[in-house]
């Protein structure tokens, strides 16, 4: 237990933020001082294992010394030029991403929303311009259940009423059609001006809806065969997170370069974010070959920090690491134990439902209503017992800890997971 003084440290913190910060959040009552690699402290010096990841954004651990050492190294060098000069990261960032991923062009930006706006400006640029469809008639397919970012433009065609309720008036030029469902993609792609389909190969927010195995390469030879871009948003997927480099890879667990192997769908539009630069710095791309990126002209799109050099040379260091560290692998392996072990916890115990995902993006499913506080609770519990992880909607749980994780450190957690639920009541 705290005591009154530690007690103190946290309540303040809590009640500074209540007082002067925006509510946009309803963080687990923690307050995190300090990460190393899959663990962080809190204020009060008790250390817990990260099962979040800051959504998937820390997938190389917590404050990674090849990358944070290439974070400060850029910063007492040159943080920012802007894009009216050319600066001495950015053209070696590019050529190491491009050849990483195996596409033509990056489009350097910096959040996740950022990059899918940027996809949905080339994608409709594309429609006018090589397409030949009638200016401000593109129509872009997209999932009930999508998260894509925030902005007004992607919370105009979100599903969930949180994320859009009054926030209108919403953009136009969205067909939304139920996720998994390749006869419903199949009815959209024969409406008329349809330029692109936007899906992420998992659905993260939604509560890791892991859809059926083909259904990412059904969607990806529609889209070809109606010349229709495929957009693939790997922003929570993508950097090894589901065992593979890229969730649309499949079930290829290559490392570091696309062997182009059959079960890969390879995007005409790749969406990345995140992990890209190992969560220490904000650091998303967009990629895509000539045909696609090279619609977009000088002085068409950019943003201010969008290829600044402390952000080439993160991601890089990010993407290094991840190959060298052999994360796809990790993530591969440790994911099949994990579902193995909540699976054998779920028979036991008639609290959980159900445990699905890929590589070591899960959730477990709580057996209650959405509207209880259960699945809260559960995570309060959790946190008392040395793990975070955060409910996503209602009573689904998100379980995503760094992928370098190891199995004796899973195991470890699996045991608290455990302890957790036997202990648990309703
Ligand atoms: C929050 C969710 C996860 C994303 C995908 C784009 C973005 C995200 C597939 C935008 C961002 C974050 C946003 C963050 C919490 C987290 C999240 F719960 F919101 F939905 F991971 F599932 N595409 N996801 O998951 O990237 O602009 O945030 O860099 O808004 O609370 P961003």
């Amino acid at each position: 237990m705290s005591t009154i003084m530690e007690m103190s440290k946290t309540t303040r913190m809590i009640e500074l933020e209540a007082q002067h910060g925006a509510h946009n959040y309803h963080p687990l009552p923690v307050v995190l001082h300090r990460g190393e690699g899959v663990y962080v402290w809190d204020i009060e010096g008790k250390r817990y294992y990260d099962f979040l990841s800051a959504y998937s954004a820390v997938n190389q651990g917590h404050c990674h010394p090849k990358i944070t050492k290439a974070l400060v190294h850029q910063a007492e060098q040159l943080a920012l030029t802007s894009r009216a000069f050319y600066n001495s990261a950015l053209g070696e960032y590019e050529q190491f991403i491009t050849s990483y991923f195996g596409f033509d062009k990056v489009l350097p930006m910096n959040t996740g929303a950022e990059a899918v706006e940027t996809a949905i400006k080339l994608c409709r640029k594309w429609a006018y311009e090589v397409k030949g469809i009638d200016e401000n008639q593109a129509q872009i397919i997209v999932c009930e259940g999508n998260f894509h970012g925030r902005t007004t433009t992607i919370v105009s065609f979100s599903s969930d009423s949180d994320s859009n309720k009054n926030f209108g008036p919403y953009a136009p030029g969205f067909i939304s059609i139920p996720y998994n469902d390749i006869e419903a993609l199949k009815s959209a792609l024969s409406q008329p001006n349809v330029a692109g389909f936007l899906v992420e190969p998992i659905q993260g927010e939604a509560g890791v809806y892991t859809p059926a195995d083909d259904f990412i390469q059904k969607a990806h030879a529609l889209c070809v065969s109606k010349g229709v871009l495929f957009i693939a948003d790997e922003v929570q997927t993508g950097i090894a997170r589901t065992g593979s480099l890229l969730a649309v890879c499949g079930n290829c667990s290559c490392e570091n370069k696309c062997e182009r192997q059959n079960t890969y769908s390879k995007p005409d539009i790749l969406i990345l974010g995140k992990a890209l630069s190992g969560g220490v710095y904000p650091v998303s791309a967009v990629l895509a070959d000539d045909e696609v990126m090279m619609v977009i002209k000088p002085g068409q799109h950019g943003s201010t920090f969008g290829g600044n050099p402390i952000a080439a040379r993160v991601a890089q260091a990010a993407l290094e690491v991840v190959y060298d560290e052999k994360l796809i692998q990790n993530a591969r392996k440790l994911g099949e134990i994990f579902r193995q072990e909540l699976n054998r916890i779920i028979s036991e115990n008639d609290l959980l439902t159900l445990v699905r995902g890929k590589g070591l993006l899960n959730a477990i499913v709580v057996n209650d209503s959405p509207e209880s506080k259960t699945a809260w609770n559960i995570c309060v519990a959790l946190k008392n017992n040395g793990l975070l992880a955060k409910p996503t909607h209602g009573n689904i749980i998100r379980f995503a800890p760094p992928l370098v994780m190891t199995e004796e450190q899973l195991m470890e957690c699996i045991a608290i997971i455990e302890k957790t639920i036997t202990e648990f009541t309703k």
